[in-house]
């Protein structure tokens, strides 16, 4: 589908001509662009995103939500020096609101390009593991004294993993495509691991592990890695900031930034949790949120990364089951390609969670 990305940009509070736009990033929910415009003499560069809202299903709430979040961060980094690239600032459109609805019904939004930074959709090296660990633990951390109202759940229950699973049985049910006979050791993998699903929602209802403001998308590719420094400078995506646990944060990042290989590789062979990896994330996540966290969220960071791996599993797998209808593929099994690397990680940190703990322990 093509869109009018022209015309979008002269909607916005952006001066200037447009010169030309292409599809950017790797992400699976929403469409990216990066829009090229030659303000008065000089070529700037946007990210232009159409929204996706048959998953969001009230985007002018989760805007709400991104426009005080990016503005209570954007207060704490005023007078930074590179501070609008600290933080993501939305460009609004010219009524004023941070967003726009085009002649399709298209939801669209745009931020300053954050420039001379990358994402990884691969983890490189120790250092950015333990850049990104301190850019997302920094972020909860920024964000634990907003004021005002509760965040607005853009997608209620995102990691209530026991409803996750709920969703992959019914799923198999239902059995909607015929593929169940091709997954029978994918679901047995998850029939087995069914008791640890409640484990964090249950010490969040006894009151043991708090809701926080947590950003709950901590995929590597979603900080901004700077250049020169090596730093994780912004955290981006914001669409699932929202009212969470601190392990859905932690537990993304050893998902995302603990393997070798891409989140979609068929040879398994090449998925396992590097320690050294887990190490570095757990050091800089620490550094920057373990003031604030109780003993008990600290104690279940390791298991985390067990959980939420399994848990994005099971929804690669409902996926897969249901013919595709929420991750976007280009490939017919790559939801259950997905699938497999995940729980190729789940065993990998099981069999390395009593050292993972035991660090935390020295960590002390
Ligand atoms: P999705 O929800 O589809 O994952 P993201 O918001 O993560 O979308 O954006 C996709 C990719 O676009 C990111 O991984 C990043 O590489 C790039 N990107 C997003 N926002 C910016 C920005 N403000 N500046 C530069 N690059 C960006
Ligand atoms: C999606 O938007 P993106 O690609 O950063 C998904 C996450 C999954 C992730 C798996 C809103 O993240 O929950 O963990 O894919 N986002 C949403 O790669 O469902
Ligand atoms: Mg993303």
């Amino acid at each position: 589908m093509m869109y009018d990305l022209n015309k979008i940009c002269s909607s916005l509070v952006i001066y200037g001509d447009f010169i030309s736009a292409e599809p950017y990033g790797s992400g699976h929910i929403n469409d990216t662009y990066k829009v090229t415009v030659n303000q008065s003499g000089t070529v700037v560069n946007y990210i232009f995103q159409r929204i996706n809202n048959r998953i969001f299903k009230n985007v002018e709430m989760l805007m709400d939500n991104i426009r005080r979040v990016t503005e209570h961060l954007g207060r704490k980094i005023a007078g930074k020096e590179d501070s609008s690239r600290m933080a993501l600032e939305i460009v609004p459109a010219r009524n004023g609101q941070p967003f726009l609805i085009d002649d399709d019904g298209n939801y669209w939004r745009a931020y300053l390009f954050i420039e001379k930074a990358q994402t990884y959709d691969v983890i490189k090296n120790t250092g950015q593991a333990y850049e990104t660990a301190r850019a997302f633990g920094r972020f909860q951390r920024e964000l634990a004294d907003m004021s005002g109202a509760r965040l607005f759940e853009t997608i209620p229950d995102f990691h209530h993993t026991p409803k996750r699973l709920e969703t992959l049985e019914s799923a198999i049910k239902s059995d909607l495509k015929g593929r169940v006979k091709e997954v029978q050791p994918e679901i047995d993998f998850v029939m087995k691991r069914k008791a640890d699903t409640a484990r964090l929602i249950e010490l969040n209802a006894a009151g043991a592990i708090p809701e926080r403001i947590t950003h709950n998308d901590t995929k590597l590719n979603n900080v901004m890695i700077d250049d020169v420094s090596g730093q994780g400078i912004c955290v981006i995506d914001l669409d699932t900031v929202m009212p969470g646990l601190v392990h859905y944060d932690f537990g993304d990042m050893v998902r995302t930034s603990t393997s070798p290989a891409l989140e979609d590789e068929k040879d398994l062979s090449k998925v396992f949790m590097q320690f050294d990896m887990f190490e570095a994330l757990l050091r800089g996540y620490l550094e920057e949120a373990g003031t604030f966290l109780n003993p008990v969220e600290r104690e279940y960071l390791p298991f985390s990364g067990k959980l939420i791996t399994l848990e994005i599993g099971i929804r690669f797998l409902t996926d897969y089951l249901s013919g595709d209808v929420y991750f976007k593929i280009s490939r017919p099994e790559h939801n259950l390609d997905r699938c497999r690397t995940q729980f190729k990680l789940v065993e990998s940190i099981e069999t390395q969670l009593d050292r993972m703990n035991k660090l935390l322990d020295e960590l002390r």
